[in-house]
């Protein structure tokens, strides 16, 4: 570290010099987290809009998740699958009961998430629906993003995230988003094993669908027996203003997929919840990973799960998602700077027009200078979502920072 450097320029260069350039983040080093606050090196504190893209939906070490996380630390953190421990089954009784469904497939990332979702919707295909071996289709929505493995990519429709890493998984189909016309005509296929899409598309910038699409999604599915996989990692578990994003329109998926928040941000845990029918078609030995359901990983998920329920967070976020959208719907009366408000609960994005050069990259920056951290997606589009726990007052206060920067911009 060189005399005229400061602490922060040393490590983000340690990161370019040591570290993969997969990313591109916003120049701010944090080094502590608290609730809704994060601070950098150099002590300067922010409110953290994006909450790790919704993994931090209980606030930042929360207290009850880390003590969860310490206690079940010191005394058994991992078995492997290959001997039963005390923690897991615990935990799968508690995971179905919460969301009602008959078993839990537990696994480490969103992606190998989604990768389960699909195995278990090929062998269903097969062993229960009768489609031919290796004939079965799994159709995704155009926008979806999933994650960023060879199987995710193959379904994407966006350059940036398949281009240069083919050949490409085969048996996929895809629809535009929100058409259910399009879906029908997919999905009567008798080879179609499932349908997997986000209630609200993240990746693609918050893309809420047309009240009644995912009744029509449900309807579709059961009427021509295809699995209706939820990918529910980024928009379930409160972040919207429901426990899960398919509670607003009160349709339950065949599967579904939940990660990010399920551990509050301390750890890797994923889950895939289905019916016996679909899950019990994987045999003994057929899938798992070293990590899935570890006894950590279920202590730590447990807690946070209950947070959400004991914190009234799904409540919090609804309430507060109202009057957000208001304040940014004010802005946008405002300025012709901000073309599109939209979202639900605290899942929302506004989308910015380019002026003088200057992009949603630099309104970010503006934003962090302020104390507000977010980042921006598909150039135009800034994705707002904060920790669950936001209060009201601390989320006009960040209501207050963007209306400054915005004016200014
Ligand atoms: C990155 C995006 C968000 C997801 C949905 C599954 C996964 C994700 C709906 C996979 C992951 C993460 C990945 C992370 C940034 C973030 C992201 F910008 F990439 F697209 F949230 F929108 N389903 N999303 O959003 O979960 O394997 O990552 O645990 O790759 O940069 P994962």
């Amino acid at each position: 570290m060189t005399e005229t450097m400061t602490k922060s320029e040393y490590l983000m260069d340690l990161e370019n010099e040591f570290g993969a350039h997969n990313y591109h983040p916003i120049p701010v080093v944090i080094e502590r987290g608290e609730g809704v606050y994060v601070w950098d090196v150099d002590g300067k504190k922010y409110f953290d809009f994006l909450a790790a893209y919704s993994a931090v939906n209980q606030g930042h070490c929360h207290p009850r998740i880390i003590k969860a996380l310490v206690t079940q630390a010191q005394k058994l953190t991992l078995t492997s699958r290959a001997f039963y421990n005390n923690i897991l089954g615990e935990y799968e009784k508690y995971i179905t009961t919460f969301f009602g469904y008959d078993k839990v497939l537990p696994m480490n990332t969103g992606v190998e998430g989604g990768e389960t979702a699909i195995k278990l919707a090929r062998r269903w295909g097969y062993d229960v629906k009768g489609i031919p071996e290796n004939k079965a289709k799994i159709v995704f929505a155009n926008g979806n993003f999933w994650g960023r493995t060879l199987a995710a990519i193959s379904s994407s429709n966006d350059p940036s995230s398949y281009k240069g890493f083919g050949p490409y998984m085969t048996g996929y189909e895809l629809v535009d988003y929100n058409d259910l016309t399009a879906l029908e005509n997919a999905i009567k296929d008798p080879s179609t094993a499932a349908f997997m899409v986000e209630p609200i598309q993240g990746e693609a910038g918050v893309i809420v669908p047309t009240e009644g699409y995912l009744k029509g999604v449900r309807a579709l599915c059961t009427k021509y027996n295809v699995l209706f996989i939820a990918d529910e990692v980024q928009t379930g578990l409160a972040r919207t203003g429901k426990m899960l994003a398919c509670d607003h329109e009160g349709v339950k998926p065949d599967i579904l997929v939940l990660g990010k928040a399920l551990s509050g941000g301390v750890m890797p845990v994923s889950a895939v919840l289905a019916s016996n029918e679909i899950i019990l078609t994987i045999k003994p030995g057929e899938h798992g990973s070293t990590y899935g359901g570890n006894p950590l990983a279920c202590a730590v998920a447990m807690e946070a799960l209950q947070v959400l329920k004991d914190e009234k967070l799904a409540e919090n976020a609804e309430a507060l998602g109202i009057i957000f959208r208001a304040e940014m719907n004010k802005l946008k009366a405002d300025t012709d700077v901000v073309t599109e408000v939209r979202g639900k609960g605290l899942f929302n994005a506004i989308v910015i027009k380019e002026k003088n050069g200057k992009t949603a990259w630099d309104v970010c920056l503006q934003f962090a200078a302020a104390g507000l951290l977010a980042k921006p997606t598909h150039g135009d589009i800034i994705r707002f979502a904060p920790p669950l726990v936001i209060t009201k007052e601390q989320l006009m206060e960040c209501v207050n920072i963007i209306r400054k920067v915005i004016l200014e911009y």
